[in-house]
């Protein structure tokens, strides 16, 4: 019997509003048309046990709690889903994940008295991404996009933040593919299969 191919895990970073999740999907379709086995998936996970309280800070503006404890969620929430998303692997589904452990990291560690290193911590040992694609979009188009500003991270000084540490972090890993969304998102669509394509 032959042995089947481990699935990639590939991974979708940006700012909010910046067209992951249409990425990811039209991702999907098109690798399911090459006949690769593919799947969608989004944290946080707002369904599970630590996706209510998370889904419940971010729309409740006034909820309290320390940024250490909502960050510890947030990587919960990643761990939560561990055993599924290596199962798939080896079973040979390549993942296209909506935000990941830069996402986790680069949303906590741009807060006040929040350190990179600490922030860093709680995602080791998660399974590792073959290839993460950075969003790349202007402040000005997120912030006229339907719906930006109804959740608590959705302002300008924190998407800023945001924005310079993912490129930082861009800059620290060699496998990371900065996107800039102000082409069309068929052209962007190609740039990230031809990406995968080379992978396989
Ligand atoms: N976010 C997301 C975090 O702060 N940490 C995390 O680990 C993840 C996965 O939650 F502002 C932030 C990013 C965003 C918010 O994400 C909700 P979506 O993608 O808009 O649902
Ligand atoms: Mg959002």
């Amino acid at each position: 019997m032959g042995q089947i191919k481990r699935g990639a895990l590939i991974v979708f970073e940006g700012v909010d509003k910046s067209g992951k999740s249409t990425h990811c999907k039209k991702l999907v379709e098109a690798l399911e048309n090459f006949k690769i086995k593919a799947k969608f998936m989004s944290f946080p996970d707002r369904s599970t046990l630590t996706g209510k309280l998370i889904d419940n800070y971010l729309r409740n503006k006034e909820c309290q709690l320390d940024d250490h404890a909502i960050h510890l969620l947030f990587t919960a929430n990643r761990w939560e889903k561990v055993d599924q998303i290596k199962s798939l692997l080896n079973d040979g589904v390549t993942l296209i994940v909506d935000r990941y452990s830069y996402s986790g990291i680069v949303y906590s560690a741009v807060k006040k008295n929040m350190d990179l290193n600490w922030c860093k911590q709680p995602e080791i040992g998660l399974p590792k991404p073959d290839m993460v694609f950075l969003l790349s979009i202007s402040q000005e188009e997120i912030m006229v996009r339907p719906g930006f500003g109804s959740e608590r991270y959705e302002h300008r000084e924190m998407q800023e933040k945001v924005a310079d540490m993912y490129l930082q972090l861009s800059r620290e890993c060699d496998n990371w593919e900065v996107i800039n969304t102000a082409r069309s998102i068929e052209d962007v669509q190609d740039r990230t299969c031809e990406e995968m394509c080379r992978e396989n």
